[in-house]
């Protein structure tokens, strides 16, 4: 896309119709879009296909929301989520739509802090601003939201944000015990009986079949994506492969997956002619831990500005995501949701303890990504994955792998820090 052209569009009637605060969001336009172009469309040899992604950062704020709006015109469900504890088929198979409210922007913090303590998760804190602010058509739209039961910062917030907007929540469990799965699968079953009421119809077999192949074919194309990322010279830069992974939680599923596979299509191409984004030599680094929700793209652009390139996210926006399938095959509901319960419960969340796998699927994704190091990310305050990077360090150590951990939040202060600590890691594994 044309830099000079590239610009998020206005859409002031429907914002002001959704009750938003239309001056203050329209700044925030504007600097996304400024943000972007510096950012994405500075980047060199970018595959032609991310045209569409970048078609729908353009339209973040519009032609998506008007989905929604269209979607609840039909009495079909939206339901904002923060978590990737979302039973999504669920939602899709009522007809709904599932859309990401996590806040990934510094911009909506202070907003936050006005009600909320300081010293908590920043991304706690962006989402529940965009509320707060009335600066997010997305929350302005939903007819619910999702909470979830995983840190202290998000589920005594959901009491908070129930004030501003109805938050439905679901107790996620801290052990994967027998008896965990049976909570877990009796409060699916109670979620599955909250979206049809909201939808005004029962959800049958065959549109729950429908609805996880939906989401396997949307996984399937992720990790198609991922894969492809494993060639060198990398195919995509380590942002762009970012950004996608971001606009996969407020996109169309199906059309989503299309434009993935088409964009692999495009990347096999490069890997079979030997050409990528970035030298072959320059220094391949995987991120492990907390998502990065959109706008949050510091950690990549400073890594890839310093002439490295980002393999692999193992995070809930990267890999933790996609990486399980679910059983298409199964006839019944009670067998259809004993596998979709299965699959929500190899979720490697740091919330759960213990939460060893999650160390061995980091070795797995460093193998497979064909890194040269790790950087573990954790966002302030957030203790589980604060405390937990003890023993991907350990991993590290043992294994002999470059590593350096980043704690960080959405403010610019200590951009000049990073960038000093990034570049000296990249130094290490270039010698
Ligand atoms: S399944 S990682 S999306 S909870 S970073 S808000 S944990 S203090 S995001 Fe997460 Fe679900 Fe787990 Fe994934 Fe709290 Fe930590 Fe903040 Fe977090």
């Amino acid at each position: 896309m044309d830099a000079q052209k590239f610009e998020v569009k206005a859409y002031p009637e429907m914002w002001e119709s959704l009750g938003m605060d239309v001056p203050r969001f329209e700044k925030a336009r504007v600097m996304l879009g400024e943000a972007y172009t510096k950012t994405y469309l500075s980047q060199a040899k970018r595959p032609a296909k991310m045209a569409y992604f970048d078609a729908m950062i353009s339209e973040i704020h519009g032609g998506r929301v008007k989905e929604l709006l269209a979607a609840k015109a039909e009495g079909r469900p939206v339901v904002g989520t923060f978590c990737v504890y979302i039973p999504e088929e669920i939602v899709i198979a009522a007809g709904g739509i599932c859309v990401g409210l996590c806040g990934g922007s510094q911009g909506s913090v202070p907003d936050a802090e006005k009600i909320l303590p300081r010293n908590i998760c920043p991304m706690v804190k962006s989402a529940f601003g965009f509320k707060v602010g009335r600066i997010c058509p997305y929350f302005q739209a939903v007819d619910f939201v999702y909470g979830e039961t995983t840190c202290d910062a998000k589920k005594k917030t959901w009491e908070i944000l129930d004030r501003l907007v109805p938050t439905y929540v679901m107790e996620i469990p801290q052990m994967k015990k027998a008896r965990d799965k049976a909570l877990w699968i009796e409060e699916v079953k109670d979620f599955k009986a909250k979206v049809e009421e909201v939808a005004g119809k029962t959800i049958s077999e065959a549109e729950l079949a429908a609805a996880i192949k939906v989401m396997n074919d949307k996984r399937r194309a992720l990790q198609r994506l991922t894969a492809l990322r494993g060639a060198s010279p990398a195919p995509i830069s380590g942002k762009d492969a970012l950004l996608i992974e971001q606009i996969a939680f407020y996109d169309e599923p199906v059309r989503f997956a299309a434009k993935v596979n088409e964009l692999c299509d495009e990347l096999e191409v490069r890997v079979k002619k030997g050409e990528g984004v970035i030298d072959a030599g320059a220094p391949r680094v995987m991120i492990s831990g907390t998502p990065m929700a959109l706008p949050n793209w510091k950690v990549h652009n400073l890594v890839e500005t310093a002439g490295a390139v980002i393999v692999n996210e193992e995070s809930c926006i990267g890999t933790r995501y996609f990486k399980d399938l679910i059983d298409e095959n199964l006839p019944g509901m009670d067998a259809q949701l004993e596998v979709l319960t299965d699959r929500y419960m190899k979720i490697d969340c740091s919330c759960f303890t213990p939460n060893d796998e999650r160390i061995v699927q980091i070795a797995k994704e460093y193998q497979s990504s064909k890194a040269q190091g790790i950087i573990h990310y954790s966002l302030q305050f957030c203790h589980t994955y604060n405390i937990e990077e003890i023993k991907v360090r350990e991993l590290c150590e043992r294994e002999n792998i470059p590593y350096l951990s980043i704690e960080s939040d959405y403010s610019p202060e200590d951009v000049g820090q990073l960038q000093t600590r990034i570049e000296a890691f990249l130094e290490q594994i270039r010698g």
